[in-house]
């Protein structure tokens, strides 16, 4: 498994709560906040791909922490962005519904970037009803400069929308682990009592074939140039399971024959060394030996094919 990040928030004393609390917690912001980052950090194990790209989120991904305590379900949910086109529309589509159901919001800013369009069209839609919120500045590690700006835009646009629902404030580093036990605390007293909604020992249901693409998809992103990432997908075929180890067959999808060159690299070294990270990734995740082969397919337009989508799971 993956060595975590950093320990996992200790108890402090006499913080128990008997009885215990069990909610889903909806993670939303906009996008390359640092959501998944967060979730991997809380949970100690990866359980959400991260990366610099736009939008790399693409499915809900249930992150499970559980502890003395309860249980805290936490979604993580594909970054608002501008969209551009039916794909992006159903991503951010994707994490607004997200919200609905949820026991408690948790919104996270950058705290060393300055807001930006979607940070307040999130904040609009919170004040749209009264389900608890907590506000998290990440990143505090880079900076703090501009939490004062987002906490007057808060004010500003809750006088406009005449709303009184008042958040919690918090701030925290995913990378260095600041602040992340107040936030566990925090969400654990807004949460409703109750029993833990998942066995204990679940730290995610998301599919292993999902989640296998999603590994080779980062791989890809981490060593394609900005623009390409957005025209990837990543379809895992077959996982063949033998004692030995696993074979994973994946098609990575593209939409030009140009992009099949960019991705498979002079002389097929960017697609193997793709499939040795992925694969050295996935061995430490499930604990086997896992061989990757990787088939780049042009599927021009795949982003405005509703079955791809639908098969990726995007739509
Ligand atoms: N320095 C620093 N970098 C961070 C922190 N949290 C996340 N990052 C980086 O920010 C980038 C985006 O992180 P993600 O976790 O993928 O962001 P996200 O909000 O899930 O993005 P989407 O899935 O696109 O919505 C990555 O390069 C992370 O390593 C943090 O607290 N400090
Ligand atoms: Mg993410």
């Amino acid at each position: 498994m993956f060595s975590p990040m950093f320990e996992k928030p200790k108890e402090e004393e006499g913080s128990a709560v008997t009885g215990g609390r069990s909610g889903v917690v909806a993670v939303i912001g906009r996008t390359n906040v640092g959501k998944s980052t967060l979730l991997n950090a809380l949970l100690g194990e990866k359980v959400s791909i991260v990366s610099d790209t736009v939008q790399t989120t693409r499915n809900v991904i249930r992150a499970i922490f559980t502890e003395e305590r309860g249980q805290l379900v936490f979604l993580d949910t594909p970054g608002v962005h501008k969209a551009e086109g039916d794909f992006g529309r159903n991503l951010n589509k994707m994490a607004r519904s997200s919200v609905g159901g949820a026991d408690a919001i948790l919104l996270v800013f950058d705290a060393s970037r300055k807001p930006w369009q979607e940070d307040e069209g999130w904040m609009r839609r919170l004040m749209k009803d009264d389900t608890p919120c907590v506000l998290l500045f990440n990143k505090t590690d880079l900076g703090t400069g501009f939490i004062e700006t987002y906490k007057a835009l808060w004010v500003r646009v809750a006088e406009e929308k005449q709303s009184g629902l008042h958040p919690v404030w918090l701030e925290g580093s995913a990378v260095t682990g600041d602040g992340l036990s107040a936030l566990t605390d925090r969400l654990f007293s807004v949460v409703p009592e109750g029993p833990h909604l998942f066995p204990e020992e679940i730290l995610t249901d998301y599919p292993r074939k999902l989640n296998i693409g999603d590994v080779i998809r980062e791989k890809l992103f981490d060593r394609l140039q900005d623009e390409l990432p957005h025209c990837i997908a990543v379809w895992v075929e077959t996982i063949d399971e033998k004692e030995k180890g696993w074979t994973v067959e994946a098609d990575v999808y593209v939409e030009r024959h140009s992009q099949k060159g960019i991705v498979i690299g002079a002389k097929g070294r960017l697609l193997k060394s793709v499939q040795y990270e992925a694969g050295k990734e996935l061995n430490e995740m499930y604990g086997v030996p896992v061989k990757v082969k990787l088939w780049v397919k042009v599927e021009k337009n795949w982003r405005k094919n509703f079955w791809v989508l639908k098969k990726l799971g995007y739509a």
